[in-house]
């Protein structure tokens, strides 16, 4: 074998490891998920359209009854926080608000990197309906 293709060889394990570990990263901190509640009767869909990184990113949220329509009279509330970070590690808790398409919005701020643990409440008539515990690596 040819130093070069001794070398071609090494940069396309090295590349594969790459791609990989970037992947399964991806995997441990996604940026959209569903998530049913116990009853089986609600249905939240929530995402970052853009994938947040240090600074305010707007997460958007849908929220369904199993058959497929928007409930309306129901708060979102996210609470968020770095538990492992003491500066700042006191939670802010914001109610999303419904544009008038039905989305849920709520820009958030995110103020350092490293793992950010985000809960999502859905109540209705001040009673949860469903929640929603995120991890998501900034
Ligand atoms: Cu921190």
């Amino acid at each position: 074998m040819t130093k070069t293709s001794k070398l071609w060889i090494l940069i396309t394990v090295l590349v594969n490891i790459c791609l990989g570990f970037g992947i399964y990263a991806c995997k441990l901190s996604k940026t959209s998920d569903t998530a049913i509640s116990d009853d089986g009767e609600y249905i939240l869909k929530y995402e970052w359209p853009e994938k947040p990184k240090m600074g305010t990113y707007t997460l958007k949220a849908n929220f369904v009854d199993k058959a497929g329509n928007t409930v309306e009279d129901v708060d979102i509330i996210v609470n968020y926080s770095m538990p492992t970070c003491g500066t700042h590690s006191k939670p802010k808790i914001e109610t999303m608000k419904q544009n008038d398409r039905g989305d849920y919005l709520l820009p958030m701020n995110f103020v350092m990197r490293g793992d950010w643990e985000i809960i999502l409440s859905a109540q209705k008539n001040e009673q949860e309906i469903l929640k929603k515990k995120i991890i998501l690596n900034i």
